[in-house]
């Protein structure tokens, strides 16, 4: 049975086998979750963001690759790559469906039973709350990994946790 949780704060501080970023193409970091997560995790995840660069050359949209997690509580970090919002007219919804599973397809075949995201392309990339929260919720409830116990969103503003509240007491 896979438990929902859900919290509101900072995924740099949360106690998992694996935290979600919310990363680029390039994989070198940048601003909000990204930022945070390099800045505590401390250099040796960009230095493994680096070597995935060199051998596959970055991440795409929708896509994950998974480092180890320096510094943070957590054993791992899956890199994924949010879409950016462009008024729904990029095949947006399916891109960030995938980032969700792919991102725990990754988990499920490192071991990892424990998986914290935060709330992809909502910040710097600019999705919609709501439709985001919508298709985080939904994938991962449908998603069929077995060995992964507990999946815990990690929203940062009061919109986002008031929105994933409500939608998962709904479920
Ligand atoms: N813990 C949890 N959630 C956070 C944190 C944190 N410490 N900081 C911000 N958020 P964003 P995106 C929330 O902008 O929209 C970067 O430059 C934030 O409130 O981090 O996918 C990358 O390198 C929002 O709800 O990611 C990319 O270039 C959510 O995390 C670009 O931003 C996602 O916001 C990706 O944009």
């Amino acid at each position: 049975m896979m438990e929902i949780r859900l919290i509101k704060g900072d995924i740099t501080k949360i106690e998992v086998d694996a935290i979600v970023n919310a990363a680029n193409t390039s994989l070198l970091g940048g601003g909000g979750v990204d930022g945070a997560i390099h800045r505590v995790g401390g250099p040796q995840i960009l230095e493994e963001c680096r070597k995935i660069r060199a051998r596959q050359g970055g991440c795409k949209v929708g896509e994950a690759v998974i480092t180890t997690a320096g510094n943070l509580n957590a054993k791992f970090v899956i890199h994924t790559v949010g879409p950016r919002w462009n008024e729904g007219n990029s095949n947006e919804a399916e891109k960030l469906k995938n980032c969700y599973i792919n991102s725990l397809k990754l988990a499920s075949e490192n071991g990892i039973k424990s998986i914290a995201f935060p709330n992809i392309s909502t910040g710097i990339y600019g999705y919609p709350l709501e439709e985001a929260a919508d298709i985080a919720i939904k994938t991962v409830t449908e998603a069929d990994f077995p060995e992964i116990k507990s999946i815990t969103f990690v929203c940062f503003g009061d919109d986002n946790y008031r929105l994933y509240d409500k939608k998962i007491k709904q479920l």
